[in-house]
């Protein structure tokens, strides 16, 4: 994301990392880093959630709340509790069964936290000194609280109404900086809510998750800033000469000892003027990647830095790229000794020390990049950033809008959960959003029946090139939390005018747990043209024209990680098949570009997009896991490729040995080539090969004697280009594949472990490669592991933004039915039910409504 994301910092988080600190300050705190641009990445900025919705929201979103007010003429007598207006909808499958789904709320995290942290003996936050940068690397940790999805067998057995509700337990993730080795430690614990018959239960051997696989968090950013501001105070000069005048010294020296120019002026967190050395913290900020170094007992991170523009904060920064970066031996336990080495300066190094880099750029023996203009004075930089700068002509009426005449026409459940169930035209589905990997869905069915246990976001993936250190920078998305990253939508922009909106509680690493509000809306998306038509010209009765309007039932969310947007829709269609589209925005990462200079080697590795500026090529990668249930949870997997070939290639499995027939004169032709993979596989789509990947259920057929099947199919989409022994392709071995097609595992939940393996990524903790392990793909539950993605090639109209594009999949009936299933919408899309929104007023935990 951030394409560009990073991480972090300014060094202001460690304050907030631990939100029962001092509240006030911290507060103040986080929104001058905001102000900095940089904190979102950081896993565990407890503050950056709770508290000011405005601040939360940007500059530029309305935050107004259009309260409970039923959308355009709703029906009059709305229940709190919507009942089914249609006895189409199955007994059970309502509201009260898929909660099991549900993340916790803040009070169940609460009271897990505070069970663990008596139980395994954890630093209590409320010891960490005021001032400090947080939890120590030495100390022991809660890190994250995650439910601990039930097992499939007892959760179907209670969604169906043939077994007892789950009991539930967490998945709780401790850094254990007292053990030796230090280590990541997971327990499941349980049955909740906590009570005497609540055990915790260690899911690792000691040592097994090494300590210095922790992803960025309040631990290296809160932390690291020391080392970090030794380095660059260490380089003043050279900062002095690539900006034009500004340095970084906070918190490291007094900066009233640095030389003239005296004061600038900059914006504080409120946008008023403020007077401001030019080497305080605001004009820099660094961000932290990890470097793809070999040893797995090391932590190595890489501090690239950029220029903030008059210090306001905005993600300009990552537009204002400096040619200067360096590593950090982030190993050792005394975060005092963590070592900065490899600086490189215009491609130019690297560089053992500071002062080795300090002396050759004193005496002349490295060249000096052009001196961008980031810090003359008047530098205008508004080409960075999203203030409105001109309208089109014409652009002064309103434009067209979305709206339902009658009322919306989904019902949503109104519960105290944190997850919610939906109904849309004979769709049902549960919806929670994950802190870590975002959107999942649970329990979703069409017309009574189940279609997919769960359709979940995994992890979005992100690798960049470049000639420098400062090319080679990666995201896995989940390691920084893409729930938890998710934030307000802002109404009629990101959703249309009839859209719902839901808040949830997600859980913030070790900040806890926070409510988000408006982070997930649902809407009827009018498609403005047909999902069937026929226009009958030779009829008796007359020519016409019959058809259908296309309608979508959409639940979208948006996470921003640092620079990167990421809007996730999961579209349901009266075709009965749903669409799956990721689409991305926000701004580019970017790299200092010299045209003259050592950087014009970075050409073949991005596009120049400003003066001195190249954004980098990249990827982004967006894995999903599909957990098909067609006609019941035992599926087989089968391909349908079409080929050319002879008549005796086509009729080998149906009559072997048959020779083309006397009525043809061209021996070759197209046909259908059925398989049925005997184990577990992993595919890439190829063009010259097209191939449908079914997931049939071979004990129910339809009227035609076919067996019911559902398909995964990919939309546009890119690979993974990166070869299978590439530490990265290791770390995420789910981008090998566009369908991974695996044997249904509760152990087997999840198709990686981001959160360990952003650090020292080829030594993964989880593989999905390892899934594919030889076992039966027929008449069993399966599992199809999707990815979709995109290269992106810079351009200059990505600047300052990104403009939305993505990459999509469906999911499909594929003989599941007779016909064709959106016939029974007619053409005047008449209402199949209605139904109301709830009323909020019973719903204690939501604050939600529509427009
Ligand atoms: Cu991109």
């Amino acid at each position: 994301m951030p394409d560009e994301r990073g991480t972090v910092r300014n060094g202001l988080l460690g304050d907030c990392a631990w939100p029962s600190k001092n509240q006030a300050s911290c507060t103040f705190i986080v929104m001058v880093a905001f102000i900095a641009g940089s904190l979102y990445m950081v896993p565990g900025v407890g503050n950056v959630i709770p508290g000011d919705r405005k601040f939360l929201s940007g500059r530029h979103l309305s935050t107004a709340h259009s309260g409970t007010e039923p959308n355009g003429g709703a029906c009059a007598s709305c229940d709190a509790d919507p009942q089914p207006a249609s006895a189409k909808v199955l007994d059970g499958a309502w509201a009260p069964r898929s909660h099991i789904f549900d993340q916790f709320t803040i009070e169940e995290a609460d009271d897990i936290k505070a069970y663990v942290t008596d139980t395994l003996r954890l630093t209590d936050p409320s010891t960490i000194p005021d001032g400090s940068p947080g939890p120590q690397p030495t100390q022991d940790i809660l890190y994250r609280i995650e439910p601990m999805p039930p097992p499939k067998a007892a959760a179907v057995a209670y969604l169906d109404g043939h077994g007892p509700e789950p009991e539930r337990f967490a998945h709780v993730i401790t850094y254990r900086g007292t053990a030796s080795p230090r280590d990541i430690m997971e327990y499941r614990v349980g049955p909740l809510p906590v009570s005497n018959t609540t055990t915790t239960i260690a899911l690792r051997a000691p040592g097994e998750i090494p300590f210095v696989k922790h992803p960025v968090d309040s631990i290296s950013g809160g932390w690291g800033q020391e080392a970090v501001g030794k380095g660059a105070f260490e380089l003043k000069d050279i900062f002095l000469s690539m900006t034009g005048g500004y340095c970084y010294a906070s918190w490291v020296e007094d900066v009233s000892d640095l030389p003239e120019p005296s004061n600038v002026t900059a914006f504080d967190a409120r946008g008023i003027p403020v007077q401001r050395h030019p080497c305080d913290w605001t004009f820099l900020s660094w961000l932290e990647y990890p470097v793809l170094q070999k040893d797995m007992m090391k932590r190595v991170a890489l501090i690239k830095w950029q220029f903030v523009p008059e210090g306001r904060g905005g993600e300009e920064a990552y537009l204002h790229p400096l040619p200067l970066s360096f590593k950090m031996d982030q190993t050792d336990p005394n975060p005092s000794l963590w070592r900065n080495f490899d600086f490189e300066y215009c491609h130019q190094g690297p560089f053992d020390t500071a002062a080795a880099l300090l002396e050759a750029f004193s005496d002349g023996s490295i060249t000096r990049c052009s001196a961008p203009a980031f810090g003359t004075p008047g530098y205008d930089y508004t080409w960075a950033t999203t203030d409105p700068r001109r309208l089109r002509a014409g652009n002064v009426e309103p434009g067209p809008r979305q709206y339902s005449p009658r009322g919306l026409r989904f019902a949503i459940s109104s519960t105290r959960h944190t997850g919610r169930r939906f109904r849309w035209f004979g769709w049902e589905g549960h919806v929670t959003l994950r802190g870590d990997t975002g959107i999942a869905l649970h329990d979703v069915t069409y017309k009574g029946r189940r279609i997919l246990y769960e359709l979940s976001h995994q992890d979005m993936y992100v690798s960049y090139s470049g000639y420098g250190g400062d090319g080679q920078t990666f995201y896995l998305d989940s390691a920084f939390g893409i729930g938890q990253n998710t934030r307000a939508l802002k109404r009629g922009y990101d959703c249309p005018w009839n859209s719902a909106y839901l808040g949830s509680e997600l859980q913030y690493g070790t900040a806890g747990a926070a409510r988000q509000e408006d982070v997930i809306c649902m809407f009827e998306d009018d498609m403005a043209s047909p999902t069937w038509r026929h226009t009958h010209v030779g009829d008796s009765r007359g020519p016409h024209a019959d058809g259908a309007r296309a309608v979508e039932f959409v639940v979208r969310t948006v996470a921003t990680i640092g620079n990167y947007d990421y809007m996730f829709d999961v579209r349901f269609k009266r075709d009965a098949s749903i669409e799956v589209k990721v689409t991305m925005a926000g701004y580019m990462s970017t790299l200092f570009f010299d045209p003259g200079g050592g950087t014009r080697r970075d050409t073949p590795f991005g596009t120049r997009v400003h003066t001195n500026v190249l954004a980098n090529l990249h990827d982004h990668l967006s894995g999903w896991k599909v957990d098909l249930d067609v006609a019941g949870v035992n599926n087989t997997f089968l391909t349908q490729t079409v080929k050319a070939g002879t008549f005796a290639e086509a009729l080998k499995d149906v009559d072997p040995g048959a020779e083309a027939p006397g009525w043809i004169s061209e021996p070759v032709l197209k046909y259908i080539s059925t398989r049925r993979p005997d184990k577990e596989v992993g595919l890439v789509m190829n063009a010259s090969q097209p191939t449908v990947w079914q997931f049939v259920n071979e004990k129910e057929t339809n009227a035609w004697g076919m067996p019911r099947g559902y398909v995964i199919q990919s939309g546009v989409t890119t690979a993974q280009l990166l070869p299978p022994q590439h530490p990265l392709t290791k770390a995420a071995a789910w981008t090998k594949y566009h369908l991974a097609v695996t044997r249904s595992k509760d152990n087997e939940y999840r198709s990686h472990a981001s959160m360990y393996d952003f650090f020292n990524p080829a030594d993964a903790i989880v593989n999905l490669d390892n899934y594919l392990d030889g076992e039966s793909v027929t008449n069993t539950d399966l599992i199809g592991w999707v990815t979709i993605g995109v290269q992106h090639i810079p351009r200059a109209e990505d600047v300052p933004l990104i403009s939305n594009f993505g990459a999509n999949f469906y999911i499909k009936p594929w003989n599941y039915f007779d016909s064709m299933e959106a016939i029974d919408t007619d053409s005047d899309d008449t209402d199949e039910w209605e139904s109301c929104l709830p009323d909020l007023e019973g719903a204690k935990t939501y604050k939600w409504s529509f427009n």
